[in-house]
């Protein structure tokens, strides 16, 4: 299986976040990607290449000019007025009522940013940057024929929309990869995103839109971050109703009852006949990650794997959260193999 992977994700690395239990140690951290690339050498995963690079062009179609500058600009501008060298990060938001528009980083740190888990240090735009063109890297394969690919993305991206940083993503490069895949409207592109949390981002970015089916299974918003989206009767608007569906689930879920889901879900991607998957691949569901509150085991992530490689779609296949470093690793490898596996068995019964 194709891997793109880039070493520049080590240059976002910021030391803490604060959360509901105060000021922590940044989860979303440089070991996160180690140990998936070790674990996937270890499997014989490969080929492992480095992204190409895009431009900025089809990250332009997505995120706003503007929102671009900012990420790229913020920290020295935010230094220079006396905020702390180790990041620039929000302290202040605008709220409907409190949202005239003001020049100072102080106050633009807010207006991109949805919650205080996406510091920008002096050094996380080439990263930020090379995780969206390992994702764009794979589309391109797959658009060319590849049948599937792995982009090891980092950070991820599916809490991005189009001018809001927040759940440690910046850039949402699960939807870059899609919207590069429509080919100009030409093909229909489905998203299957299995991270324990909603993705409110691309869930946004593609709400109005009819060729790109955005689905999410997902802890309910009664209790699960980012709280305030990924309820069920959120389905799209304009000519894009229907064409986001969300799966909101009860906490401790366990993997038949995941597995029960994501072949409802599998339902509605082949009604809706893409011609590309795109998958958003979170580990947070697995027994023990600590952020996520659902009981899914090694096993089940194969299973998970297993079953979208059964739809027969050329896939992308992009990597989001997971937080259980220990497990991480091999629970990417069991999707990846799961995966694999359902293909060979399709060619093989197509036989
Ligand atoms: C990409 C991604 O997975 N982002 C997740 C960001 C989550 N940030 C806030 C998590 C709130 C955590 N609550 C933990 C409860 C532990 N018992
Ligand atoms: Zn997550």
């Amino acid at each position: 299986m194709l891997v793109i992977y880039s070493d520049l994700h080590q240059f976002h690395n910021p030391p803490y976040e604060f959360l509901e239990r105060g000021l922590v140690p940044y989860t979303e951290s440089p070991a996160r990607a180690e140990a998936i690339l070790a674990e996937i050498k270890a499997a014989g995963i490969g080929p492992i290449v480095a992204p190409d690079d895009f431009g900025l062009e089809p990250i332009r179609a997505i995120h706003s000019q503007a929102y671009l500058d900012h990420l790229q600009t913020i920290y020295d501008q935010w230094v220079a007025v006396g905020g702390t060298p180790v990041a620039a990060m929000p302290f202040a938001f605008p709220r409907p009522g409190l949202d005239r528009s003001s020049p100072t980083p102080f106050a633009t740190t807010g207006r991109y940013a949805f919650d205080l888990s996406a510091p920008i240090t002096a050094t996380s735009w080439a990263a930020i940057l090379s995780s969206a063109y390992c994702a764009l890297t794979g589309a391109e394969r797959i658009a060319r024929g590849e049948d599937f690919a792995y982009a090891l993305c980092r950070p991820p991206g599916h809490h991005a929309s189009r001018e809001l940083a927040g759940g440690y993503c910046f850039l949402n490069n699960a939807a870059i990869a899609a919207h590069f895949l429509t080919a100009g409207g030409e093909k229909k592109v489905a998203i299957l995103d299995i991270d324990v949390h909603h993705g409110n981002g691309t869930q946004s970015i593609f709400y109005e839109r009819d060729d790109v089916l955005f689905i999410s299974i997902h802890g309910a918003p009664e209790w699960e971050y980012p709280y305030f989206s990924g309820f069920a009767d959120e389905r799209g608007s304009g000519v894009g109703e229907g064409y986001t569906l969300n799966f909101p689930l009860e906490q401790a879920v366990s993997d038949a009852q995941y597995l029960h889901t994501v072949d409802e879900t599998l339902a509605a991607v082949k009604a809706f006949d893409p011609a590309y998957l795109v998958l958003s691949a979170g580990f947070d569901a697995f027994d023990g990650d600590p952020l996520g509150q659902f009981r899914l085991s090694t096993e089940g992530f194969g299973a998970i794997g297993q079953r979208v490689a059964r739809l027969t779609l050329p896939t992308l296949i992009v990597q989001e959260g997971g937080y259980a470093i220990h497990a991480l690793g091999r629970n990417v490898v069991s999707l990846l193999k799961g995966f694999a596996m359902g293909r060979a068995h399709d060619q093989h019964s197509a036989k």
